[in-house]
């Protein structure tokens, strides 16, 4: 079943835990070559290549790749009232918890007459990628969407694949999110192709360059985004999903297997990791792990993931032991299982979201809590964070010195164009005072 591994009585380096329950791989740049075919297709062919991607990858030729606004209404029209009613109240809680991730503007003054204001500036035009493969996520794209329009992005477009059981549209629940949200720019198309279409455009469509490409997808649509680097910005290469639960006696043994279970579902490499000092709580979630698994509805998958070299439950000394081993795993979700969750969240340094208690499971953020769901996997947390409206704005510095603040400086600049043998620089600023 999931493998244990006891660290207790050992004092192991960050390096050292990491080689302990290593990251499924998922090689990108195995991908490099077959994504640069496909983004070079769709720059030569435009449409047409798109239209021959989405019929050999996808199995299904749409009628076009612009989503006709028409089918994008009906999607609306036929939703489910139960996840109607669930998506509006989503987007309302991740548009009031965006809000808060807009920085005010700043003015910083350095001296009298000396000032250097900070704005918060959106990037104009972005291209969100909403899977479509072996996973449809309509709630990714409230997660792509509302950031960024919180920032104030002016044009947003949105790409998934095109879909062989709806006749070549993309999946009804993605476009119906997309109309509830008032996204109008909508593409059929898939993988890396679609990525190659948002950051070098298609004429012949319509579709403009996207100064940025954000949103999850496969390995390919990983690749593409490491391509078109430098061309447009990107979120993250996203991989794997993966939890990391930290508890103690306090917990319930069920509830961390159902949770754990919650995200194995997603994929077969999904990464599902207990820490925790108390042996008799290990065992029983590793009881409730191995019921859960057989009857679970992807029980295959999730039996995969669990048992991969890439899950474990992990056994230490005590919960600083814990928050050590999570700080150097990164983990993409971290529950907080404790009796004093408080305290153990101060020890935290790199997550992508923490859950803390028993009634914040990742499962409630990945659809419900007003939180978003696209987090840095695969260890990404150690340096970078989930998707926000900060994703999509960038700080701009705008100087501005009077003529006596200026004159303060003045021998300032002068010592240092010396210094650096630019003495234009020193004589732009002497001219001033000529
Ligand atoms: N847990 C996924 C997000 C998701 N779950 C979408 C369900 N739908 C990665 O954070
Ligand atoms: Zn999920």
């Amino acid at each position: 079943m999931i493998q244990t591994i006891d660290l207790r009585g050992l004092q192991p380096s960050p390096a050292e835990l990491l080689a302990v329950v290593p990251r499924a791989s998922t090689d990108v740049t195995v991908a490099l070559e077959v994504a640069a075919e496909l983004i070079d297709d769709v720059r030569a062919r435009g449409e047409h290549a798109l239209l021959d991607q989405a019929e050999r990858l996808d199995r299904v030729r749409p009628e076009s790749i612009r989503v006709p606004q028409a089918h994008i209404d009906e999607a609306v029209a036929g939703l489910a009232p139960a996840v109607h009613s669930a998506i509006l109240e989503t987007i309302r809680r991740v548009r009031l918890a965006s809000a808060a991730q807009v920085p005010p503007a700043t003015t910083t003054v350095l001296a009298p007459g000396a000032e250097i204001m900070q704005r918060w500036q959106p990037v104009g035009r972005v291209g969100l990628y909403v899977p479509g493969g072996k996973a449809v996520y309509p709630s990714s794209v409230v997660m792509n969407v509302v950031p960024a329009q919180t920032a104030g992005v002016r044009s947003i477009a949105l790409a998934s694949p095109p879909q062989a059981a709806f006749g070549g549209r993309v999946h009804p629940t993605i476009l119906a999110v997309a109309g509830l949200l008032g996204v109008t720019e909508v593409y059929a198309m898939g993988g890396a192709g679609a990525v190659g279409a948002f950051a070098y455009g298609v004429a012949g469509i319509g579709l403009d360059p996207v100064q940025m490409v954000t949103g999850p997808g496969n390995v390919y649509v990983a690749a593409a985004k490491r391509l078109i680097r430098g061309q447009a910005g990107i979120d993250a290469e996203a991989g794997p999903t993966d939890i990391l639960v930290i508890a103690d006696a306090a917990a319930d043994a069920m509830l961390i297997a159902a949770d754990l279970v919650s995200q194995a579902e997603h994929d077969e490499l999904a990464a599902t990791v207990l820490v925790t000092a108390d042996a008799e709580l290990a065992a029983s979630v590793e009881r409730e792990l191995v019921r859960l698994a057989a009857s679970t509805t992807h029980s295959e998958r999730v039996t995969a993931a669990i048992t991969g070299p890439q899950s474990a439950i992990v056994l230490v000394d005590d919960l600083a032991a814990a928050a050590a081993f999570s700080n150097a795993f990164g983990p993409e979700h971290l529950e907080i299982q404790t009796e004093n969750p408080d305290g153990v969240l101060e020890l935290i340094e790199n997550a992508g979201a923490i859950f803390l208690g028993e009634n914040s499971p990742v499962s409630l953020g990945d659809y419900s809590a007003g939180s978003n769901h696209v987090l840095p996997t695969g260890g990404q947390a150690r340096f970078s964070s989930g998707l926000s409206a900060s994703t999509f704005l960038r700080p701009q510095q705008v100087v501005r010195y009077n003529r006596e603040a200026l004159s303060e400086v003045h021998q300032n600049v002068l010592a240092l164009s010396d210094a650096e043998a630019l003495p234009a620089h020193g004589d732009a600023i002497t001219a001033r005072f000529a």
